[in-house]
This record gives structure tokens, C-alpha cells and sequence, in this order.
């Protein structure tokens, strides 16, 4: 029946999610270690926190088909960039810089594309910086290659982007005029925000950080 090859996909389609669990957990050790290091070092702590998550099945599907994508098992790895993701949230702006740096610095870590929403904000004032980056996973009988979106964020990016997801949501897509207006003033202020933290900062580690 079509339902019992709905179950059967889905199945499939969660064994084959699993290097990309791997992956996540590859990555979030080198944060960590970056993290735990620099502070030890610097006496700053360049992350503030790190969420990770893998798309669901049914997102996954759903996504393929809304980008008119093929329904293929085989290569929905190849077409999504985001089935593994990892954000990580900094105190400063500096430090989104500086985590990225770190990473790019590491010679099993390959960055595929960088896309730099803190120099070009999105028109509604989105700001982070994603990177696609690709690291081996090395499993019993074979290494794979798996990519993982990175978000770096400040604190105050990441607000405004947990609230204008939250917000955005209830629209349905179909916000009215004022309403995006309001929300890229809240973006600048945010972004104002961001620079005056990073001056204080400046301020009390001037030559180490
Ligand atoms: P979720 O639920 O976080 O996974 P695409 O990924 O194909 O839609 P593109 O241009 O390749 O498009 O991706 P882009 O713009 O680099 O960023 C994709 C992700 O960044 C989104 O994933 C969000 O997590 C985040 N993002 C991008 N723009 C915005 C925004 O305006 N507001 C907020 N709050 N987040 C944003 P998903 O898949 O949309 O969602």
C-alpha cells in the first residue's frame, strides 16, 4: 500500500540521517574545544552557547518538493545544505569572525560557501554569517564527506531572529506593510546594540582579544 512505502521511505531516509548526527557531533567537540581553549588562553570565552539540530524526515521531503528538488534518497544530500545545522551564538561580533577563522584554520574542516548577512543584512534585517562547511566522517568500512550549515550570531542577532521567526510565523507569510518596517528598525537597534558591546569589550581587552 502507498502508506506502508510512506513508513518504508521514511525509514530508510532516518538510517541515512545518521552521519549527519555524526557530523554534528564532529563539529560541536571542535567548537567546544575552540571554545574552552581561546577562554583558557584569553580569558575570553568567544561562544556563548551552540544548538545543533537534523531535519526531520518530513522536512526534508517537504523542503525537496517545494524546491521542485528529486524525491531521491539517494541524492537529497547533494541538493539541501541544511539537513545537519549548528548555530553558534557569540557575545560579541568579533568573535563570529574569530570562531569562523578558527574553523577555516582546520584542515579536515572545508568551507563551501560563506554567506556573509552581517556586512549585507537581508532585506528585512536578518543578520548572521552561514557558512556551508564539509567534514569527513569516519565510519566502519568507509569515510563520508557530510555538509553542515553553520549560523555564527551575537547574542543580539540571535534575538531578534528567535522573535521575527516567532512573529513571522503567525502572518503566515503575509505580514503587512508597517509590520516589516517595525521589525527592520528592531533589527538596527540590535545591530547598534552590537557595536556599542563590541567598543566596551575593546575597552577592557585591548591588546589579547
Ligand atoms: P529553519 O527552521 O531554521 O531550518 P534556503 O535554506 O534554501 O531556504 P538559503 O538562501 O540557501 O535558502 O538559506 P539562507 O538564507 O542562507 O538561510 C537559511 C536559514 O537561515 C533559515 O533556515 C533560517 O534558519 C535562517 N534565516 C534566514 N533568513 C532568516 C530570516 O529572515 N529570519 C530568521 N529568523 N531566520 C532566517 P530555514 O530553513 O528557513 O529554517
Amino acid at each position: 500500500t502507498d502508506l506502508a512505502d510512506d513508513l518504508g521511505v521514511l525509514r530508510d531516509l532516518e538510517r541515512r540521517l545518521l552521519v549527519y548526527k555524526f557530523a554534528i557531533e564532529e563539529l560541536m567537540t571542535k567548537l567546544r574545544i575552540l571554545s574552552e581553549e581561546f577562554d583558557s588562553v584569553h580569558q575570553h570565552d568567544p561562544i556563548e552557547h551552540i544548538s545543533n539540530r537534523v531535519k526531520k524526515p518530513e522536512g526534508i521531503l517537504e523542503k525537496l518538493r517545494r524546491k521542485g528538488f528529486p524525491l531521491d534518497l539517494d541524492s537529497f544530500g547533494d541538493w539541501l545544505d541544511d539537513v545537519a545545522g549548528v548555530r553558534v551564538v557569540c557575545p560579541f561580533v568579533s568573535d563570529v569572525y574569530r570562531v569562523k577563522e578558527m574553523l577555516a584554520r582546520q584542515h579536515d574542516v572545508e568551507i563551501l560557501r560563506t554567506k556573509d548577512y552581517i556586512a549585507q543584512p537581508k532585506p528585512n534585517g536578518y543578520r548572521s554569517l552561514h557558512l556551508i562547511v564539509r567534514i569527513p566522517v569516519f565510519l566502519s568500512d568507509r569515510v563520508e564527506h557530510v555538509k553542515v550549515e553553520v549560523q555564527l550570531r551575537t547574542i543580539a542577532m540571535d534575538f531578534w531572529a528567535t522573535l521575527e521567526h516567532k512573529l513571522f510565523y503567525k502572518y503566515d507569510d503575509h505580514p503587512p506593510a508597517d509590520f516589516v518596517g517595525e521589525l527592520m528598525s528592531t533589527a538596527m537597534i540590535a545591530a547598534q546594540l552590537d557595536d556599542r558591546m563590541e567598543s566596551l569589550h575593546r575597552r577592557i581587552h585591548r591588546d589579547d582579544v
